[in-house]
């Protein structure tokens, strides 16, 4: 049997990350859009590259973005992927409120182009959208797939965008198009500017003496956290089954960024009311408050059920962070043993 062809966009990111990795432990043959940037975007990949002249080589990269169709139609039809998982956004909601056009464009409007671009290239392969509770917002949790959308940000009013024009391709053209709606995923690859990744950074620093404080915004949002590697694992589900259909990805249980900011100093033996301080610069024009999602749909049909809720996921992105610290210790002295003592002054 010939291996399956995924494209991934936004491969460089958390979620692209751990799903190039499985995609790559199941045999499939990957293929990645990485945007140019003036320095390395590709950290989070960097363990699975292969030098494409290799025969065996299943990894491969491709330059593009998400606001340039014609080059993703170009790919389409070069790689002839046999599943497409639209990873690639401009994913900040604090900063989809500062670049509210350019959020529209990638992340909704993004959707569209690739759609449209499959559909010019006449490919027949399955597309999965990744679609966010962000999008419920301000509708009273549980959450679940029929739940009324009420997004509270421009970076969630786009993803409803793009979850409907995925779920009108699906209408209109017949084609395998889900929705995955998962909801908050960590890792120690998440984004440092994300309040999980920023906390544990934080924790983990104060405890090596290299900083006192951290400036956070709202303490008493409530999230539904789970752990991104799970979560990928959810998304190739999506793309297996006999008929597509959208579907939320959640653990079930919600936490407020205080629990979470508590559990990441209490795992170093630290009170975080001496460490945390406030700056309104990370509070948002409108709020999503409280988030959990009913994952049953997920569980029933596709047999997916998380292990990993907050406070673990705090301790071991906690853990990473210490370890990274470590690393760079030891790499520190190492470099400090190499070098040539200076010569003694007279
Ligand atoms: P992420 O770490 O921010 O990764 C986003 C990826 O998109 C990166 O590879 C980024 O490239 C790429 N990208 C951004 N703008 C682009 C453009 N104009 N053209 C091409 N590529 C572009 O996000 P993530 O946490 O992995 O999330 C993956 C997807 O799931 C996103 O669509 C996000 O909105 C959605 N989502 C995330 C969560 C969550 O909790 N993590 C929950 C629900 C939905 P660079 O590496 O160069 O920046
Ligand atoms: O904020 C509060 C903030 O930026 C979580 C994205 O992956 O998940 C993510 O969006 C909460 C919010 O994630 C700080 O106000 C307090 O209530 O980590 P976040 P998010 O906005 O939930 C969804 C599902 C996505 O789809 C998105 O792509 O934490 N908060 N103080 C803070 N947040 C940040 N970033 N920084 C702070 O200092």
């Amino acid at each position: 049997m010939t291996a399956k062809t995924a494209l991934i966009t936004g491969i460089t990111g958390q979620d692209g990350s751990y799903l190039a990795e499985l995609l790559l432990d199941k045999g499939y043959v990957v293929h990645g859009i990485v945007r140019r940037a003036s320095t390395f975007n590709t950290q989070r990949i960097e363990h699975l590259y292969e030098d494409p002249h290799h025969p065996q080589a299943r990894l491969f990269l491709y330059y593009g973005d998400l606001t340039d169709g014609t080059r993703l139609a170009g790919l389409l039809e070069k790689v002839q992927p046999d599943e497409v998982y639209h990873l690639a956004a401009q994913s900040h909601v604090r900063v989809s409120f500062d670049e509210p056009e350019f959020t529209g464009n990638t992340t909704g409007l993004g959707t569209t182009r690739l759609l449209e671009a499959i559909r010019s290239v006449g490919l027949s392969c399955r597309f999965y959208q990744a679609s966010s509770s962000e999008m419920f917002g301000a509708a009273p949790p549980p959450q679940c797939e029929t739940t009324p959308f009420h997004p509270r940000s421009p970076y969630g009013v786009a993803k409803v965008y793009a979850y409907w024009v995925t779920r009108n391709y699906r209408e209109a053209y017949g084609m395998y198009a889900v929705n995955g709606i998962l909801f908050n995923h960590e890792s120690p690859r998440r984004g440092p500017t994300f309040v999980t990744r920023k906390v544990a950074t934080a924790a983990a620093r104060v405890k090596a003496g290299l900083q006192d404080v951290v400036y956070l915004g709202n303490l008493d949002a409530r999230r539904d956290w789970g752990y991104a590697a799970e979560y990928v694992e959810a998304m190739w589900l999506m793309l297996q089954q006999d008929e597509p259909n959208d579907y939320v990805v959640a653990t079930g249980t919600s936490h407020s960024v205080r629990d979470f900011v508590e559990y990441c100093f209490a795992h170093v033996g630290l009170d975080w009311r001496d460490h945390v301080r406030f700056d309104a610069r990370y509070l948002r024009p409108s709020e999503v408050d409280d988030l959990v999602g009913d994952a049953s749909l997920a569980e029933r049909v596709l047999g997916w059920r998380p292990t990993v809720r907050a406070p673990e996921l705090a301790r071991l992105m906690v853990d990473a962070e210490l370890d990274m610290l470590r690393h760079s210790a030891g790499l520190m002295d190492a470099a400090t043993e190499r070098m040539v003592p200076a010569p003694t002054a007279r």
